[in-house]
């Protein structure tokens, strides 16, 4: 008697101490996609991340939220909140799935990464962790593959998804870069909206701006214009979309990519940059940049206007970015994906932005 209350209280005890369900991953039977997002930098993967987050959404499988990449992995929610995301779709951070639903459900042994590749490609090897950031990414979160899946359906075509890999048979799918096309999609540029920085990145941003010019109308301005850039633009020729120029040229093609376009000029920079300050009656001129700021050519252009300049190089680019979708007017490079971050977290906020070298 006096061992069957002992037991009856520890079981008591024990199931009031324990955290609550809600605290607990729970594994998804409809199984996961995780990715690298392992092409360009930072305006790049989140191209990248948006179409990848449509596609989870389309076959119905929890997101894995991988983490950025850079020259180390970044934890998703060190820039990123992840609650909004929620009221989109499912999602798990990287690291909790590797920690709490991996050993269980994805077992080093049973670990296949998935690639693309043509159907006519002799060689079918998915080469996951083969050079930088591959290997470097997937070693970040401890993962081997052991197999590969070699697929070649486009990522629109989700039906043939969900009934050629069922989840029982297939409950992860590790991608070897991200299972969206670049740039976004026209019909995912909305899901910006469930993208809201974390608390750091957003207090940093706000700090500087009440620190320097706190209250004051200002535009803010992107100036793609490193020698990488440089080089990108002089490629440009006759085409019809060339990295991110959907976002200003539209996605039907109609119209021509113009070196201006990709490598405004100064004068232009200049010539805009003014109607803009008047217009706005900016008190302020914001400059993110990844090379030159402008920041002499702009003082003495701008001089009647009376307006102060201010440029950082800050420690983390993503606070240009915020600080840029703070703006009350932006100004930024069409072909930059960069530029296309801001544009569209601004669009969500119903902001304005225009581009160099467009009207
Ligand atoms: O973001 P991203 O993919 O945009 O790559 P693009 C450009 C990177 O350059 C950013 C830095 O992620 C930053 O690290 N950068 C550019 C900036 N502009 C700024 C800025 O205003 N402020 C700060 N702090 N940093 C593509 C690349 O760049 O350009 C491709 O992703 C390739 O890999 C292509 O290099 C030519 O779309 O502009």
């Amino acid at each position: 008697m006096i061992l069957f209350i002992c037991v009856l209280l520890y079981l008591l005890t024990s199931t009031l101490t324990s955290k609550p369900a809600a605290g607990r991953l729970q594994w998804d039977p409809s199984g996961y996609v995780i990715f690298c997002p392992c092409m360009g930098r930072f305006g790049n993967q989140a191209d990248h991340f948006l179409g990848a987050l449509s596609f989870a959404k389309k076959i119905n499988r929890t997101l894995v939220l991988p983490p950025w990449r850079t020259y180390k992995n970044v934890p998703f929610n060190d820039w990123f909140k992840t609650e909004p995301l929620k009221k989109f779709h499912r999602v798990v951070l990287a690291e909790d799935f590797m920690a709490k639903l991996a050993p269980i459900h994805w077992p080093p042994g049973r670990r296949s990464g998935w690639c693309w590749l043509p159907s006519n490609d002799k060689d079918r090897k998915c080469a996951m962790k083969e050079g930088n950031p591959f290997g470097p990414f997937w070693d970040g979160l401890k993962v081997d593959f052991d197999d590969y899946v070699i697929y070649n359906i486009g990522y629109s075509d989700t039906n043939t998804w969900q009934k050629v890999y069922p989840p029982a048979k297939y409950p992860v799918m590790a991608f070897k870069g991200a299972p969206a096309s670049f740039p976004v999609q026209e019909e995912d540029v909305a899901l910006h909206r469930f993208l809201e920085w974390s608390d750091t990145v957003e207090d940093e941003a706000l700090g500087y701006i009440n620190k320097h010019f706190p209250g004051d109308v200002f535009v803010g301005i992107h100036l793609r214009n490193g020698p990488d850039w440089a080089n990108a633009c002089e490629h440009v020729g006759e085409v019809h979309s060339y990295m991110s120029s959907p976002q200003c040229l539209g996605y039907s093609g109609e119209v021509i990519v113009t070196g201006k376009l990709c490598f405004p000029p100064k004068d232009e920079i200049l010539r805009l940059l003014k109607n803009v300050v008047i217009s706005t009656k900016a008190k302020v001129v914001y400059v993110a940049t990844d090379k030159d700021p402008m920041i002499d050519e702009i003082k003495e252009h701008l001089k009647k206007q009376k307006v102060k300049v201010f440029h950082q190089d800050p420690w983390l680019p993503q606070i240009d970015l915020a600080i840029l979708g703070m703006s009350d007017q932006f100004i930024g490079n069409c072909v930059s994906s960069f530029t296309a971050f801001v544009a569209r977290e601004r669009k969500a906020k119903n902001l304005p932005t225009s581009f160099w070298a467009y009207s």
